[in-house]
């Protein structure tokens, strides 16, 4: 899929108060704000036009706009973030949605759906059961998916502790490739695919922006970065320390279409 746009929200000023399983410290507010910038540009250089919203200082964990909604080439859906610290900030960007979409579907109560857990391979979407994405979303989600005309395929990560999303160890390269860790359960959905699994020291960096012709990686992941390279991609690094301070990683940051 080729993709324009995207929209991004900078961390707010209550950034540190929100969510984080890592014991990395309390991220730096200014030095977010540079790689936030940081972050647009490498958007920009892949052929997006960016939209900046404002920051929220409500929702802590606002800047990771991904998990808000599901954007498909025929539609969009809104989630409801399975934090329910997080379920407040789906309202604007609906709003922000609305100019692009004519019609957003969205995941209703008991379910729910962060954005972070659906990976689309080429028109086929994966949807992770996670400890954010429950029974009740993944199959919404699936129904909405389908009644545009996307199939979907469900993977557990429950089991997988080091997993947030299924994001966070997958993701889909273009031309029949994904990048992963080894947290992510070998399950039949993945069998269409070459896997490319990334050392255990680099994690991180399993989640990546395939955007256009460009891959936009993390930095600080040499092994990960060579193997990607010699595929033949075209690669740019952004340094992502105060993201990763609060589980977060580089496709979290935006929403793309
Ligand atoms: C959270 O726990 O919800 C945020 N601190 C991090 C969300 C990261 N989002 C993503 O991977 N899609």
């Amino acid at each position: 899929m080729r993709y324009t746009r995207a929209i991004v929200r900078p961390p707010p000023p209550t950034y540190a108060a929100g969510i984080t399983s890592t014991r990395e410290g309390a991220p730096d507010l200014p030095l977010a704000l540079v790689q936030h910038q940081a972050y647009c540009l490498a958007l920009e250089q892949c052929g997006l036009a960016v939209s900046v919203l404002s920051a929220d200082a409500e929702f802590p964990d606002s800047c990771f706009v991904e998990d808000t909604a599901v954007l498909t080439a025929r539609g969009a859906i809104a989630t409801r973030p399975g934090a329910p610290s997080r379920v407040g900030e789906v309202s604007s960007i609906v709003a922000a949605l609305h100019p692009y979409f004519s019609e957003i579907a969205s995941v209703n109560a008991p379910g729910t759906v962060d954005g972070g857990d659906v990976c689309e391979a080429d028109g086929h979407f994966l949807i992770g059961l996670s400890h954010r994405t429950n029974e009740e979303g993944a199959r919404q989600l699936a129904g909405l998916l389908g009644d545009i005309g996307f199939p979907s395929s469900v993977i557990d990560i429950r089991g997988s502790r080091r997993l947030l999303h299924l994001k966070t160890g997958i993701s889909y390269l273009d031309d029949g490739r994904i990048l992963l860790t080894s947290d992510v359960p070998r399950t039949a959905a993945l069998a269409p695919y070459e896997l490319i699994e990334v050392p255990e020291a680099e994690r991180y960096a399993a989640n990546c922006l395939c955007l256009n012709d460009k891959l936009v990686i993390a930095d600080g992941y040499p092994v990960t970065r060579a193997a990607l390279e010699s595929c033949g991609y075209e690669i740019l690094t952004l340094e992502m320390s105060e993201y990763r301070k609060m589980d977060g990683s580089l496709t979290c940051l935006s929403l793309r279409f």
